[in-house]
């Protein structure tokens, strides 16, 4: 029921010690390849402005927690681990890394920006970042490709007889991919292809594979260990290349969001992830405050560590995805107020809602209520962000 947001990327490019500082839990860690197996699983949040402010009463999130005003809304987070050369080969990890891809709504395509680690993950200096999206890219294009030649095997041993459509059997190949009948045919007439696989040369269908991919697996670039003048240089040029205006990048250190919380927790200062400061609270010995006051220059250059934003801009914009709140305007008996915030597809509706919620909703719904303004909100009126929904039912 809730999105999973998928950290993919070669060895030692920082991917355990993002996944640890999002989600504050134990993964071996270090610059080995490999320590993580098996896909780690963790709960991460995004932030949301709470609505609780704007009705005068304070908010008892069911999941998750609110600090002043800032709902940090419950995600799954998944380290993929396993991204190796040829891995859609099956070399490697390959199988299990594309099946537990698969299981991602997004992903977080975690580069080390210093070009200190090569594509296997080993130490090196001067590997261009550039070569870690397009690996990536390629790895992924070559699997859809697989799978794209599939679908069209399919066709031409006659599945569906004299009536066949070429978007039919491809849907039903790509069916995992989560595209339809009707999103392949526009993708391959946007493509200006003709509806007939006999028609397409290699290159048409390495051009189809990717469009697919591009489509069902939006992803955001967290260019990581920005902390470093070297990633810093690269962000420069990386980013001004028109080859890479596709993508979204984020700048993170992942270290400083580690530091931060770890800090937080320690009680020696105060940081509320995402923001842009902290406060010391501890008189710290030199050598630590100097390397906090480091962090207080990135974090304050760079609007944050990255990690929060990776993750929003990873839902909110790549998906599109939104957050609504069920509710009331004044707190249920008991004082509980505004329990729950969840995050619904983009486009998703009145009645979507009520079906996320329980299917008897969905069944019983007879009408909804923006609770804002007061005014009745039809079943098939999509939802905005940070809507406050009030469902009415039969029953
Ligand atoms: N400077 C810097 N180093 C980092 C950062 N994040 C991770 N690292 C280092 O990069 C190495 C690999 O990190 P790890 O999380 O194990 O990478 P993984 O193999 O992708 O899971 C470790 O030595 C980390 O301490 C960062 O934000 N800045
Ligand atoms: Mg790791």
């Amino acid at each position: 029921m809730s999105y999973r947001i998928g950290l993919v990327g070669k060895p030692s490019v920082g991917k355990s010690t993002f996944f640890n500082a999002a989600t504050m839990n134990d993964v071996p860690e270090g610059a080995y390849p490999f320590t993580t197996i098996d896909p780690s699983v963790g709960e991460a949040y995004v932030r949301v402005e709470c609505a609780a402010p704007e009705f005068g009463h304070t908010c008892t999130p069911n999941h998750g927690y609110c600090a002043d005003g800032v709902r940090f809304v419950p995600t799954k987070l998944v380290d993929v681990a396993g991204l190796v050369p040829g891995a859609h080969e099956g070399k490697g990890l390959g199988n299990q890394f594309l099946s537990d891809l698969n299981e991602t709504d997004v992903l977080v395509h975690v580069v080390d920006f210093t070009g200190e680690t090569d594509l296997e993950g080993e130490p090196t200096d001067d590997h261009d970042p550039r070569e870690d999206i397009d690996f990536l890219e390629n790895e992924l294009d070559m699997w859809y490709l697989d799978v794209l030649e599939k679908g069209i095997d399919r066709y031409h041993t006659g599945y569906h007889g004299a009536e066949r459509d070429i978007e039919t059997d491809l849907a039903e190949q790509l069916s995992a991919f989560g595209i339809t009948e009707d999103e392949i045919k526009q993708v391959i007439l946007a493509l200006d292809l003709a509806l007939d696989p006999d028609t397409w040369d290699a290159a048409d269908r390495e051009a189809l594979a990717r469009e697919i991919r591009i489509r069902t697996k939006p992803m955001v670039v967290a260019a990581n260990k920005m902390d470093t003048g070297a990633a810093q240089d690269n962000w420069e040029r990386v980013t001004a290349d028109p080859d890479y205006d596709h993508l979204t990048f984020v700048p993170v250190s992942a270290h400083a969001e580690k530091a931060l919380k770890q800090g937080d927790e320690r009680g020696v200062l105060e940081y509320r992830p995402g923001d842009r400061d902290f406060e010391v609270t501890a008189d710290l010995p030199e050598k630590k405050a100097a390397g906090l006051e480091r962090i207080r220059a990135f974090v304050d250059a760079y609007g944050g560590t990255g990690v929060q934003e990776v993750l929003e801009t990873a839902l909110f914009e790549e998906l599109g995805a939104i957050a609504v709140f069920p509710g009331a305007s004044s707190p249920q008996d008991d004082g509980t107020f505004l329990q729950d915030c969840f995050v619904l597809p983009d486009g998703s509706t009145a009645e979507d809602f009520a079906y996320f919620l329980h299917s008897d909703i969905g069944d019983g719904f007879l009408h909804a209520h923006d609770v804002r303004s007061g005014r009745q909100v039809g079943a098939d009126a999509e939802l905005d962000h940070r809507d406050v929904i009030e469902i009415t039912t039969t029953n």
